[in-house]
């Protein structure tokens, strides 16, 4: 890419555009060198705002038609479309491409998986046996007296039919906590297999089939359900399955993680095949020799994003940043080669990397990158893409011409919760279960559980957002579970640590403390959300909170979204009966009746409904107050009252 001189973004001080102290230094870096990055491309490219109030359609060729966000029932398509089945058909196509995004990625573990079984894929194993009979067991399939062969024979007989089925239920519906699948079947919403969902969504949604935006949006739930319950489910069992379920691990976080000194090489994308190889790699003595004859102390090998985030929980791989660094990283010149394999992988990365003379390249081949070097990867032969891959980097450190800037940042935190450990933390090994976290939330030491996930998005302070979120839940008394990019920005921020604790109000600074926990648990990648869905049917199924997850005093937020994939995730949630927060802007028009359903008429149906709003402090208000409508509706309120009057007194004596 040519050398940008005249970089106008001068004007903007990197501290309004990230809360990330390293990603600022790179992107003054990057300035200096002439270099553009998502940063400050975002303050070029106004968003469209017709597209960002979702109140334009191009589905057919009459069009594309623009109705008016002031005026919505003003004007209709030429087919007469109205804004309510515009934005409800925008809004299932973009349920449908990341639930489609989901679901394609369980596919890939899935095929991993059947190799292993039949013996074709050599070089990957059935790590955690228990987990697998656990998995199969909550699937009904019998495990006693079988063996591991037998066993997973089975679960991929049965897992298969998440994607290929198309009547009936998705095999994890068997795990919905029974009122909610009641629900689901009443409304007609429980997914029968992925494909046959999402094609039915962008069939319904095709010029002149479903006008009716109320019907469009069950299809929308049925989709995303189809990935939350289905793809993404499959995805993060079966990979615990393969690769080992985590257990908490202390890692290193933030861009401080690269090393001067070694060849570093950034694994960035989703599926943790490809990682886990490189990862065998990198620990060949042969290359860690050769490195070594060229003048490397080592290879260095971090994560970032998703996969990143996946390998940090499992093995304590070391992660360098989330979403909105990927490009700033590449500034420090100290990065030997960046591999990607699919997901929320920016085309600007090419650009970035050839300035760097570093190695970008593809592995997919669901994803190349134009300008990118493309070395495909396969699960039966692992060696020959990574072998390449590790030749690559290792010349291209001992070639390195341009100055190494690495900023000297890196963050310690725990990582790799999951729904067992809580279960296992909480309640003890012989005694494991959830009623000891249900117990404090009925007691009101805990007053909730918010999920504080999804993307960064360049159209807000990077990670700011996330971090404001957390902070004010926190101090609130409610416990934060996290995945995707926002765990890495809490994590840069310091609050995966125990001693986090006192950020925390009292109530829940005190179970922390008790338990040796942090406030803010991280549970993974995106995939990974699926571990909340487990653990709040688990809450459910430990009763004293409701029979449904609608009655949980729960919420979800994804503060900074970008990316079609979190609106699926934010409407699986919903769907499960969760309220879901959204920062940014939030793609519909108010006073609109497609806006009354999703805000308040999911909730009557018996789901959860969705939220907006873009200041951290207004988000923790909308879901300080929906946990508090739950606790009433519960009546747990009370409790919480006598906490507080407690804390209070005990103050007051610690003053005296
Ligand atoms: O699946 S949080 S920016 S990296 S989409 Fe992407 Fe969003 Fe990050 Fe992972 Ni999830
Ligand atoms: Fe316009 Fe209707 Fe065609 Fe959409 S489907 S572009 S609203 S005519």
């Amino acid at each position: 890419m040519p050398l940008d001189k005249k970089n106008k973004k001068d004007g903007i001080p990197p501290s309004d555009l990230s809360s990330c102290e390293a990603t600022q230094q790179m992107l003054a870096k990057a300035r200096r060198d002439g270099v553009v990055i998502a940063a400050d491309r975002a303050v070029d490219m106004k968003a469209c705002p017709i597209g960002a109030d979702s109140a334009c359609c191009k589905h057919c060729n009459m069009g594309p038609c623009r109705l008016v966000s002031k005026d919505p029932y003003g004007k209709v398509g030429v087919c007469g479309a109205t804004i309510d089945t515009i934005m409800a058909r925008n809004f299932s196509r973009m349920v449908a491409a990341g639930s489609a995004a989901h679901n394609d990625h369980g596919m890939s573990i899935l095929k991993l998986f059947k190799g292993i079984v039949d013996g074709t894929i050599k070089d990957y194993t059935i790590k955690d046996r228990l987990k697998l009979e656990q998995v199969a067991d909550s699937i009904g399939i019998k495990v006693q007296g079988r063996s591991i062969q037998e066993i997973a024979t089975d679960l991929y007989t049965e897992l298969e039919k998440t994607y290929t089925q198309t009547e009936g239920e998705i095999p994890f519906a068997k795990r919905v906590p029974e009122k909610t699948l009641e629900t689901w079947r009443k409304m007609g919403i429980v997914p029968r297999g992925a494909m046959r969902e999402v094609m039915e969504s962008l069939s319904r949604s095709h010029m002149g089939c479903d006008q009716h935006y109320e019907n469009i949006t069950k299809q929308s739930s049925r989709t995303a359900l189809a990935d939350g319950w289905g793809g993404s489910m499959v995805a993060t069992e079966l990979s615990d399955i393969m690769f080992g379920t985590p257990s908490p691990l202390l890692v290193d976080v933030n861009m401080g993680v690269l090393k001067e000194d070694q060849v570093n090489i950034i694994v960035h994308g989703h599926e943790p095949n490809l990682f886990e190889s490189v990862l065998a790699a990198v620990n060949d003595p042969f290359y860690i020799n050769t490195a070594k004859e060229k003048g490397a102390k080592g290879i260095n090998l971090v994560g970032m994003c998703c996969s990143g985030a996946e390998m940090m929980s499992r093995h304590g791989v070391p992660h360098a940043g989330n979403f909105g660094s990927t490009e700033a990283i590449i500034v420090t010149g100290a990065v030997d080669a960046m591999v990607v394999d699919i997901q929320c992988i920016k085309q600007g990365l090419a650009s970035v990397a050839e300035c760097y003379g570093t190695h970008l390249i593809t592995t997919n081949p669901r994803c190349q990158i134009e300008g990118a070097t493309h070395i495909e990867f396969h699960e039966d032969d692992p060696k020959a893409c990574t072998d390449d891959i590790l030749i690559k980097a290792i010349t291209r450190f001992s070639n390195r011409k341009m100055p190494v800037e690495i900023p000297k940042i890196t963050n310690a935190g725990i990582h790799g919760f999951t729904h067992e450990y809580i279960e296992y933390m909480l309640g003890g090994s012989f005694r494991g279960s959830y009623n000891p976290l249900n117990d404090n939330i009925i007691n009101g030491r805990i007053r909730g559980v918010a999920g504080v996930v999804g993307c960064v998005n360049p159209r807000v302070k990077q990670d700011y957002v996330h971090i404001e979120l957390v902070k004010e839940l926190i101090k609130n008394d409610v416990l934060v579970l996290q995945t995707g990019c926002s765990q890495i920005a809490l994590a840069k921020a310091g609050f995966l640590v125990p001693e986090a604790a006192h950020y925390a109000g009292p109530g829940l600074s005190e179970v922390c403390e008790a338990v040796g926990m942090p406030p803010v648990l991280g549970l993974g990648s995106c995939v990974d959300n699926t571990r909340i869905l487990i653990a709040v049917s688990a809450m459910v199924k430990a009763g004293g909170l409701g029979e449904t997850i609608a009655d949980l005093p729960v919420a979800g937020a994804a503060p900074e979204w970008m990316s079609e994939k979190a609106i699926a995730i934010g409407q699986y949630f919903v769907a499960s009966g969760v309220f879901t927060v959204f920062g940014v802007s939030f793609p519909i028009v108010k006073n609109t009746k497609f806006y009354e359903l999703l805000f308040d008429g999911l909730e009557k149906q018996g789901l959860g409904k969705w939220g907006h709003a873009s200041d951290p402090h207004d988000m923790a208000r909308l879901i300080i107050n929906h946990i508090d409508k739950k606790r009433k509706a519960l009546g747990i309120d009370k409790a919480r009252d006598r906490v507080l009057v407690d804390m209070a007194a005990r103050r007051e004596l610690e003053a005296a």
